[in-house]
């Protein structure tokens, strides 16, 4: 199993690094290219996903990145539309920061036959938006406000509902390209109120960002963006992050 794996990798490496290739950003061949260096650097796993899917070969291309993968590919849906055969595993995500009931649970209500039928592994998250002081994608496309960055008490609170709920992660995303990724505070306060793994993404930039995400509590960290911009720190991240040698 996929979760087993991952948390198998949390207690050996310190923590996990995973690359979110966004097929609505990229070409086939970008994308290609990403997957081969994702092989040879030390990535833990592949998400794929994005807020919309705009691209008419997004089942042919996931079915090359499985092709091409050695590492396990994960589904990070915007919907149900991204649903696919290929996937190894998929974060089955409540957007639980939200209000608004398609994200809650209607989504998920529409997936769930169709994820029984393809066989899926499935990972319940609980998916939590934090204002990373940009107007995300996420936010636009799910009609839900991000919490506060400064309100750390609220972030807490709806981790602390997510476990009680029976999640099995936590993911703190200030949003694809957010010009500040989730606060160590953030993260400090929400692991110490919870026991499930933590993950966190959006507007991390550096080695010493996802470094100093891991040291506060994170167990997996998810870059994209940077990665589309310049691939080559991939290594760099990956050793930043696995804290345990
Ligand atoms: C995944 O949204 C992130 O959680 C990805 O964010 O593109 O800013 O790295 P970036």
């Amino acid at each position: 199993m996929i979760f087993d794996t991952l948390i198998t990798t949390i207690e050996k490496k310190g923590a996990v690094y995973i690359v979110l290739i966004d097929p609505d950003k990229e070409d086939d061949n970008s994308i290609i290219n990403r997957v081969k260096n994702a092989n040879n650097s030390g990535v833990d796993a592949l998400f794929v996903g994005g807020s919309i899917m705009m691209d008419i070969n997004y089942n042919s291309i996931v079915k090359k990145i499985k092709s091409l993968s050695n590492i396990p590919v994960i589904l990070f849906p915007g919907g149900v539309g991204q649903l696919n055969k290929h996937f190894d595993a998929m974060l089955f995500m409540s957007l639980i920061s939200g209000r608004n009931p398609r994200f809650l649970i209607e989504e998920q209500v529409l997936a769930a036959p169709i994820v029984d039928n393809m066989n899926i592994e499935t990972i319940s998250t609980g998916y939590i938006l934090v204002n990373g002081g940009s107007n995300s994608s996420v936010e636009f496309m799910s009609s839900t406000k991000p919490i506060p960055m400064e309100r750390v008490e609220i972030t807490v609170a709806h981790a602390l509902a997510g476990q009680y709920l029976g999640m099995k992660l936590i993911y703190l995303e200030a949003g694809s390209g957010a010009i500040h990724p989730v606060t160590t505070e953030v993260i400090k306060a929400v692991r110490d109120a919870i026991d499930l793994p933590i993950i966190v993404g959006g507007g991390i930039k550096t080695p010493e960002k996802a470094r100093d995400a891991v040291e506060a509590g994170a167990s997996i960290i998810v870059t994209g963006n940077i990665l589309e911009e310049d691939d080559n720190c991939v290594q760099e991240f990956a050793d930043a992050i696995h804290i345990q040698k």
